[in-house]
């Protein structure tokens, strides 16, 4: 069975755990933890890379120690250094340390003094009083673990869309070469592209049950069988995510594909229409007394309610179905409907690959035009660009648009907004760009009213044209910053601005209702890809995912337009 990154990211971090929880040097815990992240955000998968022959040290964070380490995984599908950990440390200390209030030096000293291994040990101890006397612990600590404790138990673990994408491709794969198999889709949240899903629900149509079920419960992936029967499972992968799945009758799949997308909010309010209407709606078909009217596909099911067909990236209750009635469901967005990209970064910073290698991938996207938005001087980590660099990056892109067919480079920037809003970058040299994209990096955390007055004032800045990953979010590791996002929405359209979908898996952001409001105000959203290589493109799809989620349709998106009127676009007069 193939290795995914996921697998291969899951390893560094427990390398990186072992490493912290030994005292390792920190430069070296952080080189596993970083890629660990450049795996679960890659678009593609490092084996299939390998297999390409490509060269894995091009990608962030990754050297020729940490490249061997993943072809090592992949060939073999174990890692030696982290047998060798696991054989110092008991596997189960890794987990301590998911404990919020735990750091790897307590952890130590409670696996050593107490010989706490496990999570349920670590309540125990807690409980008996012995923790508290532990040097460097006391009674209010022992309060505070038994409580983190608690709470972590309460608490499920969520994978980010394009993480699950991975499971979901290679379990659809090998159901699909199951004999007797005739369809299978993954429902759930996972179809209504949410940015995170807790569990894959797959629906299968085959000739009988049984055989699926077992195949499926054998398949390699799998750590642990949860339940299985005639036509269910759920099962654990290897990987921590859970996996439900169930085999329904041809004549149900649409009725089932419905109930199991969901969401809940939405199922209760179909079935609230179909009691009205004299009609019984569950997974196995829509029924008037005992005769079944249908059921087949999805489209059947919506109809017999009097609606069209409503897109999974909707069905969340929030006003999709009002509007089905009034015949007023927008046309989402398509990935086919993207004439260009607005947010790429090259080599002259934090990406890894040239402009030309940039351009020709996105033109065989399909793409027309892609701007280069590389970071500005303020942010050093990424070696920002001052204007003599950026000035010799626009000279490099003229001359490759007189070379290059079929694609055109804007020449843009990614500049910092700085902590009193002004740019990081002078006037002149932003005046002579296609494009700015403006974008915080820094100082997260100051009060609402500061973090939004900093953002207006960027904004009225004559040459700012896009707002970059507006909310600030990290999926997972950083909450939105704390601001007045409609207000900010409001400005974008007073002064003419444009907003970004950064549709990077750990950003999809903006969010979706924020999406609804942009609409709603009549200020265009672009969705962009933030490459940082060739292979970061493919990310443009959750982009739109989130965009559909968001209710857009192609022409509240800026970067459907023809390059000719995107140009006009970004010529605004103030
Ligand atoms: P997740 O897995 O937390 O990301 O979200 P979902 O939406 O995939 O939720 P999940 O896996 O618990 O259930 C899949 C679908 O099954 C859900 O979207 C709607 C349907 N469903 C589950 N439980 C119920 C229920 O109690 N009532 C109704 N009407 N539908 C349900
Ligand atoms: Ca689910
Ligand atoms: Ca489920």
């Amino acid at each position: 069975m193939p290795v995914h990154n996921a697998d291969i990211a899951a390893r560094f971090n427990e390398i990186a755990d072992y490493l912290e929880i030994q005292g390792a040097n920190p430069f070296r815990i952080r080189a596993y933890r970083n890629a660990a992240r450049t795996l679960d955000e890659l678009p593609q998968e490092a084996r299939t890379l390998l297999e390409k022959g490509e060269d894995l040290t091009r990608l962030p964070g990754i050297g020729d120690d940490l490249a061997a380490k993943i072809r090592e995984i992949v060939d073999t599908g174990r890692c030696s250094l982290l047998d060798r950990l696991r054989r110092e440390l008991p596997p189960a200390v890794t987990e301590l340390l998911q404990i919020p209030g735990l750091g790897p030096k307590r952890v130590r000293a409670l696996y050593h003094e107490l010989e706490v291994q496990t999570v349920e040990q670590l309540a125990r101890a807690a409980r008996d009083g012995r923790i508290r006397a532990l040097p460097g612990f006391g009674e209010k600590t022992e309060r505070n673990i038994l409580q983190a404790v608690e709470a972590h138990a309460s608490q499920t673990r969520r994978f980010k869309l394009a993480v699950a994408a991975q499971y979901a491709d290679t379990l659809t794969a090998f159901l699909r070469a199951v004999p007797g198999v005739v369809q299978v889709t993954v429902a759930g949240s996972f179809r209504r592209m949410r940015e995170t899903v807790g569990d894959l629900d797959i629906l299968v149509t085959a000739a009988a049950g049984s055989p699926v079920i077992q195949r499926f419960t054998a398949c390699d992936e799998v750590a642990e069988v949860l339940s299985a029967g005639g036509t269910r499972a759920s099962v654990v992968l290897k990987g921590g995510l859970q996996v439900d799945l169930r085999v329904v009758e041809r004549q149900s799949y649409g009725a089932a594909l419905c109930y199991f997308t969901g969401s809940k909010a939405h199922n209760i309010a179909i079935r609230r229409i179909a009691q009205k209407l004299g009609l019984k709606v569950n997974e196995y078909g829509v029924f008037r007394g005992e005769e079944r009217v249908a059921g087949e596909d999805e489209v059947s099911v919506y109809r017999s309610l009097g609606l069209p067909f409503i897109p999974p990236e909707l069905r969340e209750d929030r006003g999709e179905i009002e509007a089905a009635h009034a015949g007023r469901l927008p046309r989402l967005v398509e990935i086919s409907d993207l004439r260009g990209d607005l947010h790429a970064h090259t080599k002259a910073t934090d990406g890894h690959d040239c402009l030309r290698d940039m351009a020709l991938a996105a033109k065989a996207l399909g793409l027309v035009y892609l701007a280069i938005t590389d970071h500005s001087r303020h942010l050093a980590v990424a070696h920002g660009l001052d204007p003599l660099g950026l000035a010799r990056q626009c000279e490099e892109i003229d001359r490759l648009n007189q070379e290059l067919d079929g694609i055109t480079l804007l020449k843009g920037i990614e500049v910092d907004i700085l902590e009193d809003g002004s740019l990081d970058l002078p006037d002149e040299v932003l005046g002579r760009l296609d494009l700015v994209v403006g974008a915080v990096h820094s100082q997260f955390h100051l009060s609402r009213a500061k973090q939004t007055d900093r953002i207006l004032r960027a904004m009225d800045h004559p040459h700012f044209t896009m707002l970059a990953h507006p909310s600030g979010r990290l999926i997972g590791r950083r909450e939105p910053y704390d601001v007045d996002m409609p207000r900010i929405i409001r400005h974008a359209r007073d002064r003419g601005c444009f907003l970004e979908l950064n549709a990077h898996p750990e950003r999809l952001d903006l969010l979706d209702s924020q999406c609804q409001v942009a609409k709603e105000e009549g200020v265009l959203v672009s969705v962009n890809s933030d490459a940082h290589s060739t292979i970061d493109f493919a990310n443009l799809k959750y982009g739109v995912g989130q965009a559909r989620r968001g209710w857009l349709e192609k022409d509240d998106v800026l970067n459907t337009r023809s390059l000719a009127a995107l140009q006009r676009l970004l010529k605004r007069t103030l």
